[in-house]
């Protein structure tokens, strides 16, 4: 089938293309051509019984849970499968008016940096926790981009359970990428960094990035039980930008790769700087060899500062540790540690196959798909078949490690995940569709269009050993015509799309929160059943629960006022306090008594420039006000929670001091 697109592709002068790619002005043109006939290409393109694929009927469950990264709201979404379906927005590095995350003193902790209070990131990429390459449900990795972060949310209660900074990072894009068995959660910086081995960074001119910049990959250790965090240590590499990650599995299963751009280390990404190599490089490091070179002595230590904020279940209370060394090993030192592929200029996902033999490589700007062997990148290795060597890092004979080149797939290709059943899907950014080719042949063949420039695309389980084919979730980075205007501002979109025959088939749009980058997906039959209902109260042990309305109270010490709360269908107790003075600091904590499932109270006050806080059943949540002036201020709970829920209020007198 010739699309637009590819008769585009076809036919426009190469040069023309990258510079129209490179301004983003082609991705205008595509949009609006395509919006003038998307009624049309979307009817063809429609499966013709899609709405009975995707309508799961009132009452009853989608077969699996998505988890789309929420890009610039910090956020991650829970959307069920096949309805497109909202269940939750799951706030990482935001605060939530919502639930109060962010703003109540038992989560505030958890967004401490060596910044400072950072309520915010650039959430991209979102990767469930392995058992033998396989997901299993337990965790969900995410990494935050900005001030380089990467948190794990507990999948049994669908929180933030830990966050952890990375020292000598920037940019923290090409993560988080969990081994086969989360022995290592592995991140690697974008931005290169002028370290200073002493600690921190050096001040440098930026003219001298080629010579002093540096790049780093961190290796966190995961719990097998806990799934607790910590930093064991980092490899620092060439000053090279790294991109993505992805991970080998079987044969390659010791092995992680990264995309790297920039390779000329110009420091500046002009169009002349960093994209005139010919090609850049796929790093492939083995984190085996490297683990162990780490164990057996070959790491340094240096000094660093950064912030691992953890939540305490007992308390279910955020606490920072600040750590103030980290061990690293330099990439050079470390004979078969690390190897640089040749892969085409400026190159964007990597991404395996499930067998582990086939590793996929995107370039943006580039004509063709390189898949690289895997054993072939080994006898490479074994035979010499080296191209000199780059920073230290030996540097492979780009066709000694080519399998096959996929042509004319389309433009602007980004990413690629399968389906278990020897074919790949690539998303297409700049022509706008999902490309599906075989791996047995490296031949298109099918293609279909998607509204409009697509990101990634994710498949349930598409990243793993064996892929759960059934659907295809694209997940678009410009939405215009497809759903009613909502003035300039647009949400994002995803388009569910079947590929359980020869044909892919649109099946659904849905709105998404923030830009989704990547996404995961698992049957809700592994997850579902070990979600938590309530928090038990006689396991609460936060310093300030009230386990029963007896036991609580108003103290003072100083100016400082606790108020012992709980809050149960009716009523919030204590409801009329007084005592309170101007300035005075006052903690509400309020216990939610109840034991129930799906019965939350919430708790706010007037004129506190604060959030609410939203209390599980169970748990102590805390809200913190210092009130300025006098008066009587009412407090009610927020939570629509009986046919007495108006009832829940009260009165705290503020007096002047
Ligand atoms: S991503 Cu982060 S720029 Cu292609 Cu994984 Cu969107
Ligand atoms: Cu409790 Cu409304």
């Amino acid at each position: 089938m010739e699309t637009f697109a590819t008769k585009l592709w076809k036919n426009a002068p190469k040069a023309a293309l990258l510079v129209a790619v490179a301004a983003g002005a082609m991705l205008q043109g595509c949009s609006n051509t395509k919006g003038s006939d998307a009624t049309g290409a979307t009817a063809s393109a429609l499966s013709s019984d899609a709405a009975t694929q995707v309508y799961v009927k009132p009452g009853s469950h989608d077969e699996l849970y998505s988890f789309l990264s929420g890009g610039f709201s910090g956020q991650v979404s829970v959307y069920g499968l096949p309805s497109g379906r909202l269940l939750r927005n799951i706030p990482v590095f935001s605060q939530h008016a919502e639930n109060g995350y962010g703003y109540s003193e038992e989560s505030k902790a958890m967004l401490n940096t060596s910044h400072g209070f950072v309520p915010w990131d650039d959430l991209h990429h979102p990767k469930l926790s392995r058992k033998d390459g396989m997901t299993d449900g337990r965790w969900l990795f995410v990494n935050g981009n900005n001030t380089p972060r990467v948190a794990r949310i507990d999948l049994t209660t669908f929180e933030t359970a830990e966050i952890i900074e990375l020292p000598n990072s920037a940019g923290n894009h090409c993560s988080p990428y969990p081994t086969n068995n989360n022995e290592y959660v592995i991140a690697g910086t974008r931005f290169s960094v002028p370290l200073d081995m002493k600690g921190g960074t050096k001040d440098v001119s930026l003219a001298d990035y080629a010579d002093q910049f540096r790049g780093s990959i961190s290796f966190i250790k995961v719990d097998p039980d806990k799934g607790d965090m910590d930093l064991d240590f980092q490899i620092l590499v060439p000053g090279f930008d790294y991109d993505l990650a992805n991970g080998g599995k079987g044969p390659s299963e010791d092995w992680v790769f990264f995309t790297t751009y920039n390779s000329e280390k110009a420091g500046t990404l002009k169009e002349v700087g960093a994209s005139q190599n010919d090609k850049d490089y796929l790093a492939a490091v083995n984190w085996k060899l490297a683990a162990q070179y780490a164990r057996e002595g070959k790491a340094r230590e240096m000094p660093a500062n950064y912030y691992h904020n953890k939540l305490d279940k007992a308390t279910h209370t955020a606490k920072s540790t600040v750590k103030k060394k980290v061990r690293y090993l330099l990439a050079e030192e470390c004979p078969g540690m690390m190897y640089l592929l040749p892969a085409p200029k400026s190159p964007h996902g990597i991404d395996v196959d499930p067998s582990g033999e086939y590793m996929v490589v995107s370039g943006k700007l580039a004509s063709a798909i390189p898949v690289f062997s895997f054993s072939k990148f080994q006898n490479a290795i074994k035979n010499k078949q080296f191209d000199g060597e780059k920073n230290g890092i030996p540097v492979l004979k780009y066709e000694s490690v080519l399998q096959a080149e996929v042509k004319e797939p389309g433009l602007g290709p980004l990413h690629t995940e399968f389906d278990g059943k020897g074919n790949a899907y690539t998303s297409m950014f700049v022509s706008s569709e999902v490309v599906k080719w075989k791996l047995s042949d490296f031949k298109v063949v099918d293609r279909i269009p998607v509204y409009y420039s697509i990101g990634h695309l994710m498949i349930p389980g598409g990243d793993t050993k064996k892929p759960h084919g059934k659907y295809l979730l694209a997940m678009n980075k410009i939405t215009k015509d497809r759903y009613l205007p909502t003035g300039p501002e647009l949400t994002q979109s995803a388009q569910l799309i079947d590929i359980s025959g020869e044909k892919m088939k649109l099946l659904l749009d849905f709105p998404t929160i923030g830009e989704p980058h990547y996404a995961q997906a698992i049957q809700a039959s592994i997850v579902a059943p070990k979600s938590v209902k309530i928090h038990k109260l006689d396991e609460n042990r936060h310093p300030y629960v009230a386990k029963n309305e007896a036991s609580t109270d108003v103290s003072r010490k100083g100016n400082v006022v606790h108020v012992k709360m709980t809050a149960i269908r009716s009523h919030l107790t204590p409801d009329n306090i007084e005592g309170v003075q101007v300035g005075d600091t006052v903690y509400f904590h309020v216990t939610n008594l109840e034991q129930d499932w799906d019965v939350p109270h919430g708790f706010a006050i007037m004129g506190a420039n604060n959030a609410e806080t939203l209390i599980m059943p169970g748990a102590t949540q805390t809200l913190k006000w210092i009130p300025k002036k006098a008066g009587v201020f009412p407090f009610y709970c927020t939570d629509f929670c009986s046919a007495l829920h108006q009832e829940m209020q009260g009165y705290m007198r503020v007096s002047p001091k």
